[in-house]
């Protein structure tokens, strides 16, 4: 950050962003990027990890003239007890959402699931083909129901690992059996963990940091993939297809209501509900031209891969869109959803809709969503945004003229599919393109914002210099959303971009250099993907051992702890932009960035500058492609090749 008093060219990158944030400091409004500002430096004690307040003897915060807690409790055993309460609020957070998912699987499969049915049936058949559930001759509910139950029986294991880790290669699980972190149920694990934290139980900061991983991995191979199975069968596989994104996607004419919050199945049926004749009409009625519903973070992505559903933004433009004076209405569900956004409302005519029970706001207008009837419910929601569109002040209104066309939608299937088509559907092009040197490796771009750097510089900084290095890029969350706004998600403008090997690898077979997978609990899909390259044979058969390395450019939320803790149980070495709070122990950061690489093969990196992240991302890769052979194959076939055109001439 530069040395002079920010301006809104230093907080964000984006036009759009920086336009909505001169207009928010005009209307008087505070922004995520001012109370930065406002708290000063933040708390030294925090930022290392090493405050506890796990009992009220405390709180004790360790500095080098009291090197212990009341209790005794070491820098050591208080920061990781710190990072295992994060990964455990990380992998509740998507497994609950999971839950809620399964859950409506359960309720369509007994008949009981309102408006919601089973969407895609052969994702149904190719899930359960994958727990070995019967399908032959079988009542799809039926199929679905005993899927339902064998989701719900990884949440409650008690004694069993989750049967979900069986879709990982086998090597991977025999590492983690090992290792003793195998999960067991999803909530024993986070229990396990609260417990293990509790005042006077495990202080061993190794034994903490591997349950730290396990329930990570009850995460990535357990809540977080369940959630985009089951999202898949009730909503559809997604498949490519173009949308737009940034805040130029709100209409002036239109009623503009923005979907945010992370879980699909409310904002499936506002999607459904704001094309509804009777509702288009209503709003004509008010005197409008129409409803545009619009996506903001993951439930954007999970709309957008789906129904193709237009992207309003990331994370850090929550604020900024309600500044633009034209959204009716937020609609709200859970995670990453500031409480700012009631305050931030009440300059403007937006009424903020929260709808999950569980996640509630003071300032926000409570809408309990019934799945019962999920239709009515979210037609009754999109009415009373219509209602609020007379209230609109056009003296308040500037919408940046700032959008991006995009291609999104890349599932594994679908990657699959266009790789091999129909009838061959496999990663065998991409494996050999990889093998063949053509494509070094595999980057996952995945997380948040982080008012603490410049909003989306590096993720799109490191994004296209690892294109252009010939690295293929799979994106999730926020980070997508970044590329989507750089314009970096069109085929064209990313092909033109990209190293020589990769932009004719992806001629040849069709698919862009980045590819946006999702919503941040469908970095299990990236696992998925790699899951996919190993079992397609010649890059060895383990995660670990693959040319790919995870990077969190700017992420900031609890989860995206826990995405990197399976990334790096999973074998893969990751690169986060900002830090984690662990200084405050050379043990714990010894083994989260050294140690780890014995147990899993990788570990994290602490790289603040997105272009020396982009050389680690290389020389990782490079060293994977060493320890595989593959430098010297790929070497070895080109001299062949070149003696065999000798020959014929
Ligand atoms: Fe202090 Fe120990 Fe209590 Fe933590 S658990 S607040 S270190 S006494
Ligand atoms: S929404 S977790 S800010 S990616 Fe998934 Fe974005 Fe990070 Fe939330």
């Amino acid at each position: 950050m530069p040395n002079h008093p920010l301006t809104p060219e230093d907080r964000v990158i984006n036009p759009a962003s920086i336009a909505m944030l001169r207009k928010a400091e005009a209307d008087g409004v505070d922004t995520c990027f001012h109370r930065f500002d406002a708290l000063g430096t933040q708390c030294r004690f925090g930022v290392t990890g090493v405050c506890c307040k796990n009992c009220h003897m405390g709180p004790c915060r360790i500095t080098p003239k009291s090197p212990r807690g009341i209790c005794g409790a070491d820098a050591d055993t208080i920061v990781a007890r710190n990072f295992l309460r994060e990964v455990t609020g990380g992998c509740a957070a998507h497994s609950d959402h999971g839950r809620h998912l399964v859950l409506r699987l359960k309720a369509v499969a007994e008949g009981k699931g309102g408006d919601y049915r089973i969407t895609d049936r052969k994702a149904l058949l190719r899930i359960a083909g994958k727990y070995g559930i019967e399908t032959a001759g079988r009542e799809d509910n039926a199929i679905a129901l005993e899927l339902a139950n064998t989701f719900l029986a990884d949440f409650t294991a008690q004694e069993e690992t989750l049967k979900t880790l069986t879709l990982a290669p086998r090597k991977q699980q025999a590492i983690w059996e090992k290792v003793g972190v195998a999960p067991m149920g999803i909530d024993r694990m986070c229990v396990e963990a609260m417990h293990r934290t509790h005042m006077g139980v495990d202080h061993d900061y190794r034994n903490l940091l591997l349950h730290a991983f396990r329930t990570a991995l009850a995460d990535g191979w357990g809540g977080a993939r369940i959630a985009s199975m089951a999202a898949d069968i009730l909503f559809g596989t997604p498949k490519p297809l173009r949308s737009e994104a940034n805040l130029g996607v709100l209409e002036e004419k239109q009623v503009n209501i923005i979907v945010h919050g992370h879980e699909p199945a409310l904002s499936e049926m506002l999607a459904v509900a704001a094309r509804d004749p009777e509702v288009i009409a209503y709003a004509k009625a008010a005197g409008a031209e129409g409803v545009n519903l619009a996506g903001l973070c993951c439930t954007a992505n999970e709309i957008l891969m789906r129904r193709g559903v237009r992207v309003a933004g990331n994370f850090h433009q929550q604020e900024l869109a309600i500044v633009t004076g034209v959204v009716e209405m937020m609609v709200v569900d859970v995670q990453c959803i500031m409480p700012s956004l009631p305050t931030v409302a009440a300059s403007y005519h937006t009424e903020i809709v929260s709808t999950a029970d569980a996640a509630k706001t003071i300032g926000a207008t409570h809408i309990a969503f019934r799945a019962s009837d999920g239709l009515a419910s979210a037609k009754a929601i999109v009415k009373r945004a219509v209602d609020n569109f007379a209230k609109r002040d056009p003296g308040k209104v500037l919408v940046p003229a700032v959008k991006q066309p995009l291609v999104a939608g890349f599932s594994v299937e679908a990657i699959k599919y266009m790789l091999g088509g129909t009838y061959r559907a496999s990663f065998r092009p991409l494996n050999d393109a990889i093998i063949q040197g053509r494509i070094r490796g595999v980057a996952g771009i995945v997380g948040c914002n982080n008012p603490k750097t410049q909003a989306d510089s590096y993720i799109n900084t490191v994004t296209r210099e690892l294109i252009k290095r010939n690295v293929l890029v799979l994106q999730t969350g926020c980070a997508a959303q970044a590329s989507a706004k750089a314009g970096a998600l069109t085929p064209e403008t990313a092909l033109a971009e990209a190293g020589k090997g990769l932009r004719e690898v992806c001629e040849a077979v069709g698919i862009p250099p980045i590819l946006h997978m999702g919503s941040c609990v469908d970095n299990a899909r990236i696992l998925e993907a790699a899951t996919e390259i190993v079992l397609e044979g010649g890059l060895g058969d383990d995660i670990g051992g693959l040319p790919a390395v995870g990077i969190a450019p700017e992420w900031m939320s609890e989860k995206a702890v826990t995405i990197g803790c399976y990334f790096v149980a999973s074998g893969c070495d990751v690169i986060l932009g900002l830090p984690f709070h662990i200084s405050g122990s050379e043990n714990v950061t010894r083994f989260l960035q050294e140690e780890a690489t014995e147990l899993f093969g990788g570990a994290f990196h602490d790289i603040p500058d997105p272009l020396a992240a982009a050389d680690k991302t290389l020389e990782l890769i490079e060293a994977a492609r060493e320890r595989l052979g593959i430098n010297a194959k790929a070497e070895r076939k080109l001299f062949d090749m070149k003696d065999r055109r000798q020959l014929d001439v």
